[in-house]
């Protein structure tokens, strides 16, 4: 097949338009967001364009399919609350240059999905979570973001939505192209990584209730205060995961709501998320006890009421070893010397669809190994040899 790179790198720059902010290349395309809606509603267009047929499923998951059953390539077009222009659209735009570049050779069918809320306004990689069985439709419903939008109505106001979800039976496998999000490429200078597993993740909200009270005139022993229960939660966590964790372990406490949120008031109430990764599902679990014994343990001492939020998360999977091997060949012929297996720290739909059908992932560089930033980049050329490693393994596999 014959790849059309200018093709490839426009439609990438015009997904970027979708939602562009802060300097740079900078996004802001939560699911469901206006941005969001309008990027799919192109997105469904490029695809009709390709010769391929849109369905936009019950949960805004996009898929543009090829006329038989077929491998499907494709990521997730929706952002971060500050996202860059990569994360997802590079997978999804590189799928749909491989299916058309396909179509255009007379074949063999690919088909392409963008899916919906990746990044988790509402959920954990939501849209392919729910395609793939990991969780029911009606949960998902129920699941809300932090402003306390739900996703069930989130998903109703978006037009277009058919009543079918997709067959996955169409598939015959998936294979997502994606930025790696870490600095292990660019510091090696490597071009291409071929992943051998993506982590697992275990992610919740939890919320202390204290007293809220007058910050001059409440001496610090009688004080409830929230704010306090945090940081002493934070501070005994760093501790007790010290002999649990190894060194690509990661936790984070990325969204804190501290009620009321002023500077004269002792904080009676702290919502925040509590999110921990690891290739090890044990050791998942084994963090999982400690986060909620020491909550408990804490609340208890300081007399703070306690409330777990439901606990979201996906087990470590590893990737297929005839997709790898497709994807290996393309990097040894596009890139020798510059391209190595390695593990994703990140969370990707394909764990989710790893429940259906055999999954492979590809990397390219992230400068500087930033991403969930504006800044996020990649070289064009790092873009385009990804774009040919990927196609390379489509020919391979001769699906
Ligand atoms: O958080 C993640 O790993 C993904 O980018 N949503
Ligand atoms: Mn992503
Ligand atoms: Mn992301």
């Amino acid at each position: 097949m014959r790849l059309n790179s200018e093709r490839f790198l426009r439609d990438l720059h015009a997904l970027r338009g979708f939602g562009a902010a802060g300097v740079g290349k900078g996004v802001i395309r939560p699911a469901f967001s206006e941005a969001d809606v309008e990027a799919r509603a192109w997105l469904k267009g490029r695809m009709l364009d390709a010769g391929l047929t849109p369905h936009l499923d019950p949960v805004g998951n996009l898929f543009g399919l090829a006329y038989d059953r077929s491998l499907l390539l494709g990521s997730h077009s929706d952002s971060q609350p500050e996202g860059g222009w990569l994360d997802g659209a590079l997978g999804v735009i590189a799928g749909l240059e491989v299916a058309r570049a396909s179509v255009e050779a007379g074949g063999p069918p690919i088909s392409v999905v963008s899916f919906q809320d990746e990044e988790g306004r509402f959920g954990v990689t939501t849209g392919s979570a729910i395609w793939s069985g990991q969780i029911a439709l009606e949960e998902a419903d129920a699941l809300s973001d932090h402003e306390g939008i739900g996703f069930g109505d989130a998903r109703a106001s978006m037009p277009g939505r058919a009543e079918t979800f997709v067959d996955p039976d169409r598939f015959t496998g998936f294979i997502e192209m994606h930025i790696e999000q870490g600095p292990v490429l660019d510091q090696a200078n490597d071009q291409i990584g071929v992943v051998s597993g993506i982590v697992g993740i275990r992610d919740m909200k939890i919320t202390f209730g204290g007293e809220q009270n007058h910050a001059g005139t409440t001496p610090m022993a009688l004080r409830k205060d929230a704010f306090q229960a945090l940081s002493d939660f934070n501070t005994r966590l760093n501790d007790r995961f010290r002999n649990v964790i190894t060194p690509r372990t990661v936790w984070t406490i990325g969204h804190v709501n501290l009620h009321p949120n002023a500077s004269s008031i002792v904080p009676g109430r702290v919502n925040f998320s509590m999110q921990w990764r690891d290739a090890d599902a044990d050791r998942l679990l084994h963090l999982e006890r400690i986060v909620r014994d020491t909550a408990s343990e804490l609340a208890e001492e300081r007399q703070i009421s306690l409330e777990f939020g439901p606990l979201l998360g996906l087990d470590p999977v590893a990737m297929d070893p005839g997709l790898r091997n497709a994807l290996r060949s393309g990097a040894e012929r596009v890139a020798p010397e510059r391209w190595r297996d390695m593990p994703s720290g990140a969370l990707h739909d394909a764990t989710n669809v790893s429940r259906l059908m055999p999954v492979a992932m590809l990397f390219v560089p992230s400068i500087g190994g930033i991403s969930h930033n504006f800044a996020e980049d990649t070289a064009e050329e790092d873009l385009v040899a990804g774009l040919r490693v990927l196609a390379h393994a489509v020919g391979c596999l001769g699906q």
